[in-house]
């Protein structure tokens, strides 16, 4: 009996460890982009972005008044950041890179010799140890000289994104076989347009937010084309952008419609257009904007209408489905005389829904970021639901800290909490193949400044060598990484 007892014990152990491991195949990595970690902003032929201009002329608009001039000086110690991304055994490293820096003028006539060798030997350093490169064409530095064009309002940056993308595909294209053509759309358009905070800083709500939306829908699906028409048949990558994507509880069973509504917006938005067979916007959200727009007396809708034709040239333009996820909310309607509520980065006043965090989800370093980990779960369930069953990749994910500290024991909690998140929705049945945390190390967090960290590694902006210290998390998401599983994740001093 006693013999019997020991035995189930070990199939009990051996049958919950499997649950816990990853499937084959599946690869972790980590992210950094440009305007964070490179600093170097006005070195040889680089011009300025939005985000070296917003950062000098409004420091009030930092929390701590400071810019990414200098940043993780990444753009020096590149070769230190692939021996740390190899120390923990990544099998991919997500960077990005920066149009200004490649593209001085933002146009493709002059092309900077300086910038094409950083990112050549930072590509070439990264699958030298073995680290595939995972790169996005656009994380939000966009040229200075372009956003005084209108940047991501004029219906211009169509052909110019392409033409970037090209060049970027022509000189890395033989050895990155996976990019990102746009990072969270939903952060360019609402943060910058709706909000107005995020550089160059816009306040057009309503409208600036909409006619972004449109063109950056259309430029995603001309940068793909490029790539589908000249360069995968003979380098076979994959290209899709990445949605940035809150997951919208029901606040009760009273509010799912709400919810899914809501859903709809923060997913649909800059989903449906290229994941359904309808495409365009999705119909609930555009027939609201609508009648809204009638009602406030405009001639037409306030958010520009795809032509049939344009449908059909952003429909079916991915490869797979990128996600960046960091926290949820609670929807629910809005009471009479409310307004939608705490800082939603999408919908303030425009739907009528109140967006509420629930009391035992604790808050991170940043105004947005409150933790509910089956949020992941769900929304992986949510998005194969809508737009199939097709490769789905987390491109984002990580915790914020105010202090620095190397014993890091609420992200390692945030990373357990979401892997295990990960692991039940693949057995759902959500094909997931890749994890990224955000972020490699600490680095210029937008509006926070250096204030809010993610890093799994410390970084010293104090020191002008800018050192790098591991964290505990470092430590952890290596033993993850060794061991394919979560089986392990007490031994944190492994590597
Ligand atoms: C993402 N919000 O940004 C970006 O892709 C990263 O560059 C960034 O460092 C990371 O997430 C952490 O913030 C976001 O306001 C910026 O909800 C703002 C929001 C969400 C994500």
């Amino acid at each position: 009996m006693f013999y019997l007892k020991i035995v189930v014990l070990c199939v009990l152990v051996v049958l919950a460890g499997a649950e816990r491991r990853f499937p084959d195949g599946f690869k972790f990595g980590a992210a950094t982009a440009a305007y964070q970690v490179e600093g170097a902003w006005n070195v040889s032929d680089k011009s300025p972005s939005v985000w070296d201009i917003f950062t000098h002329d409004q420091p009030h608009a930092i929390a701590d008044g400071s810019s990414g001039d200098v940043a993780c000086d990444s753009y020096n110690k590149w070769r230190e950041d692939i021996e740390l991304a190899a120390e923990l055994g990544l099998h991919f490293y997500r960077l990005s890179i920066s149009w200004p820096r490649l593209l001085p003028n933002g146009f493709t006539n002059i092309i900077s010799e300086d910038g094409t060798r950083y990112y050549n030997d930072l590509i070439d350093g990264l699958l030298e140890k073995g680290i595939e490169p995972v790169v996005t064409l656009y994380h939000w530095d966009l040229p200075q000289n372009l956003q005084d064009l209108g940047g991501w309002t004029n219906p211009l940056i169509v052909g110019w994104f392409k033409d970037y993308a090209r060049i970027v595909y022509t000189l890395f294209g033989d050895r990155v076989k996976t990019w990102i053509t746009i990072n969270e759309p939903i952060v360019i358009c609402e943060v910058v347009y709706t909000m107005g905070t995020f550089a160059p800083g816009i306040s057009s709500p309503g409208i600036g937010n909409y006619l972004c939306g449109k063109n950056i829908l259309m430029a995603h699906a001309a940068a793909w084309r490029v790539y589908d028409e000249e360069f995968k048949p003979k380098y076979h990558g994959k290209v899709s952008l990445t949605n940035q994507i809150f997951w919208m509880e029901p606040y009760s069973e009273e509010f799912i419609e709400e919810a899914e509504f809501t859903m709809q917006y923060a997913a649909g938005f800059y989903s449906h257009a290229i994941y359904t067979k309808e495409g365009g916007w999705p119909p609930t959200f555009e027939k609201y904007i609508a009648e809204k727009s009638k009602r406030e007396g405009y001639p037409r809708s306030r958010l520009p209408p795809f032509t049939e034709e344009e449908k059909e040239f952003v429909k079916g333009t991915h490869d797979f489905y990128a996600v960046n996820h960091y926290t949820s909310r609670l929807a629910r309607s809005l009471q009479p005389g409310e307004t939608a509520g705490l800082w939603p980065m999408f919908g303030a006043g425009e739907i009528d829904v109140f967006l509420d965090v629930h009391p035992d989800w604790p808050q991170a370093a940043n105004s947005w970021f409150f933790v509910n980990p089956p949020g992941l779960r769900k929304l992986l369930v949510w998005l194969k639901k809508n737009y199939g069953d097709l490769e789905y990749m987390i491109i984002e994910n990580g915790y914020s800290t105010r202090e620095g500290d190397i014993n890091d024991s609420k992200r390692i909690q945030y990373y357990q909490d979401h892997l295990e998140q990960v692991l039940l929705a693949i057995q759902d049945g959500v094909n997931v193949t890749r994890y990224t945390a955000w972020t490699l190390f600490d680095n210029f967090e937008w509006t926070d400044g250096y204030t809010s960290k993610f890093g799994l590694i410390d970084v010293d902006f104090n020191d002008p060598s800018r050192k790098r210290t591991l964290r505990n998390s470092a430590r952890f998401y290596a033993n993850i990484i060794k061991t394919h599983s979560l089986d392990d994740i007490n031994t944190i001093n492994k590597i």
